[in-house]
């Protein structure tokens, strides 16, 4: 029998589809012929969005690709707004979705180790651990997503939790948890399957952040200390990472690393690391 192209009529939800990594998942998996609905915090941002992934694929039906917001950051109300967005993007459960990716993260401060309080080491897991965990939650009941292994979340790492740049100890904490979740999640939710992407230095709007602050040449000599490629990767590199995940049925509990071998970097003597 010929290959299916897994994707095509797939229902894919993105949460953080408003901006990089995500926004590059959404991207990839239109071009395979899926169904896209993306969130992000807030709607104005999310239907613009939406309307430039439209733009991308002239001839695709609008319904294609739809978007609905969901603040992750609002700790009180998050459970009843990830059901909320459940219902929305699968009408009331009618239309099931297929894979859930999670690239959300929100921009906290960098505490440093001199200076953390229980308050700022406990504030990064709201959004890239308390989030992915209650999505885990509402997932559980099969209403929105087939609990099979046809189906799939895919949630964000990062080498950061392995090989931490100086002054990231608490982003390597709260990414490591992500790690830990994953595992448990792909044996507590079986045969439905639980996997993640590890990303290395992507550029995307949140790296360009730091990058604009370190000046061209500092980020040049960054993608070069940081990858054994020269480079930094794009989303639409990565975003394969996610597809792949989701295409193959036997992938669960599975780490995708795409850091362009950062792991694998020799450090010169006297070089910083840092990320400014
Ligand atoms: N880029 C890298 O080099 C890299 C490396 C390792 C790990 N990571 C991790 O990968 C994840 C994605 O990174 P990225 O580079 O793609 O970042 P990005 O371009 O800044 O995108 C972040 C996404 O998260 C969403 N988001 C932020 N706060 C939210 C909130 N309160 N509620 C709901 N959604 C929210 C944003 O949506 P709105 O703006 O619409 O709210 C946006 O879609 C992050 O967790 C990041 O730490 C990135
Ligand atoms: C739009 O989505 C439908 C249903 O998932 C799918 O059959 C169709 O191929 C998609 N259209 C395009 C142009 O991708
Ligand atoms: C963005 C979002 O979904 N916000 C909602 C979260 O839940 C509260 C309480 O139900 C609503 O007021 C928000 O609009």
């Amino acid at each position: 029998m010929a290959h299916q192209n897994r994707l095509a009529n797939a229902h894919v939800l993105i949460f953080g589809g408003t901006s990089g990594i995500g926004f590059g998942v959404a991207n990839m998996a239109l071009s395979n012929g899926a169904r896209v609905t993306i969130s992000g915090s807030a709607q104005p941002k999310v239907d613009q969005k939406v309307e430039k992934l439209r733009s991308f694929y002239p001839n695709m039906p609008a319904s294609n690709a739809t978007g609905f917001a969901c603040d992750l950051s609002d700790k009180e109300n998050m459970e009843d707004n990830i059901t909320a967005l459940f219902e929305k993007a699968t009408d009331g459960g009618k239309n099931k979705i297929d894979h859930v990716v999670f690239t959300a993260g929100n921009s906290i401060g960098l505490p440093q180790v001199n200076e953390v309080t229980a308050e700022s080491a406990l504030a990064g897991f709201t959004v890239r651990f308390v989030a992915p965990a209650l999505v885990a939650k509402v997932l559980s009941s099969g209403k929105y997503v087939s609990l099979t292994a046809k189906s799939s979340y895919t949630l964000t790492g990062g080498t950061n939790t392995y090989r931490p740049f100086p002054g990231w100890t608490y982003p390597a904490a709260w990414m490591g948890a992500v790690d830990g979740l994953v595992r448990g999640l792909a044996n507590d939710m079986q045969p439905f399957r639980v996997n993640v992407v590890i990303p290395g230095a992507i550029q995307t709007e949140l790296l360009q952040g730091m990058l604009d602050n370190i000046g061209e040449e500092a980020g040049k000599k960054m993608a070069r200390d940081n990858s054994l490629t020269n480079s930094f990767g794009q989303p639409e590199d990565i975003a394969e990472a996610y597809g792949y995940l989701m295409r193959d049925r036997f992938a669960s509990g599975s780490f995708v690393t795409c850091d362009g071998g950062r792991l694998l970097v020799t450090p010169s003597p006297g070089e910083t690391k840092s990320l400014g």
